[in-house]
């Protein structure tokens, strides 16, 4: 399976995540921290987190800083939605 992302290590990205499925999802990713930058939807929090809640048709934007090398999943937290492949991972090299 080929990663979602491939980032260099030490460099800062924003990545866009947007939901166009019918249901809220709990995207979770593992080994780097980010901030919500901008939404389309709601007023974003500012605080440092590796998880957030993209609703129904909502887009957000995360900030991070890719300082953890390695392969780092990024997946829905629902075990229902991961079986149905909203689940893959970073490549931080
Ligand atoms: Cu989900």
């Amino acid at each position: 399976m080929a990663p979602v992302a491939e980032l260099k290590l030490g460099r800062p990205y924003v990545l866009r995540l947007r939901n166009e499925s019918p249901n809220s999802h709990p995207i979770h990713l593992h080994g780097q921290v980010f901030r919500q930058l901008r939404g389309n939807k709601l007023k974003l929090p500012s605080n440092w987190t590796d998880t957030i809640v993209l609703n129904r048709r909502e887009t957000i934007n995360i900030g991070l800083v890719a300082d953890n090398p390695g392969d780092w999943a990024l997946h829905c937290h629902v075990v229902e939605h991961q079986k149905t492949r909203l689940a893959g991972f970073i490549r931080v090299i």
